[in-house]
C-alpha cells in the first residue's frame, strides 16, 4: 500500500501547479489620449494598476459584468489600481476623452458571457468604431483552453 502517499502527493502537486500567482498589468496614459494597453486578457484575481504617465486622463467604468458594482473611478492624473475578481468582459474609458475613442477592455478569466451588453454600450460614433476595433482584437486573441 506504499503507492497511495505517492499517488497522493502526485495528485496535490498537479493541483498546485494548476494554480498561477496572481500577475499585476500596468498600463500607461499615453500623450497621444490612449491606453498604453487597449486589450487586456487576464486571469481572475489579477490587478491592473493605470500609471499617469501623461497629464490629463483617468479611468472610469462604463460597463462589466456586474453593471450595479463597477470598479470605482480615479481622479485625473491619479495613479489607479484594482483587482478583477469577477469574469467578464470591463469597458472603461477616460471622462474627458472617450468620446475621442480613449478607452480600454479587459477581459477576465478568458469570459465573454456580457459582450453584448458591451456592445449596445451607447457612445459617440469615434468611440463606438474604437470599440469595434477592440472587440476584433479581444477576440482574437481569446485563449482557447
Ligand atoms: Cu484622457
Amino acid at each position: 500500500m506504499r503507492i497511495l502517499p505517492t499517488l497522493f502527493s502526485i495528485v496535490i502537486f498537479l493541483i498546485i501547479s494548476k494554480v498561477s500567482p496572481a500577475e499585476t498589468i500596468k498600463i500607461k496614459f499615453t500623450e497621444d489620449d490612449s491606453y498604453s494597453i487597449e486589450v487586456a486578457h487576464i486571469d481572475i484575481g489579477d490587478t491592473i494598476e493605470w500609471l499617469p504617465k501623461n497629464e490629463g486622463h483617468n479611468v472610469e467604468f462604463l460597463a462589466g459584468p456586474k453593471i450595479n458594482s463597477l470598479p470605482t473611478k480615479s481622479e485625473i492624473d491619479k495613479f489607479h489600481s484594482v483587482i478583477f475578481k469577477v469574469p467578464g468582459v470591463y469597458l472603461y474609458g477616460c471622462t474627458p476623452h472617450r468620446n475621442m475613442g480613449m478607452l480600454g477592455l479587459i477581459i477576465v478569466g478568458n469570459d465573454f458571457h456580457n459582450l453584448e451588453k458591451i456592445k449596445n454600450i451607447q457612445l459617440s460614433h469615434v468611440a463606438t468604431s474604437v470599440l469595434k476595433r477592440l472587440i476584433r482584437i479581444a477576440q482574437s486573441h481569446s485563449k482557447s483552453s
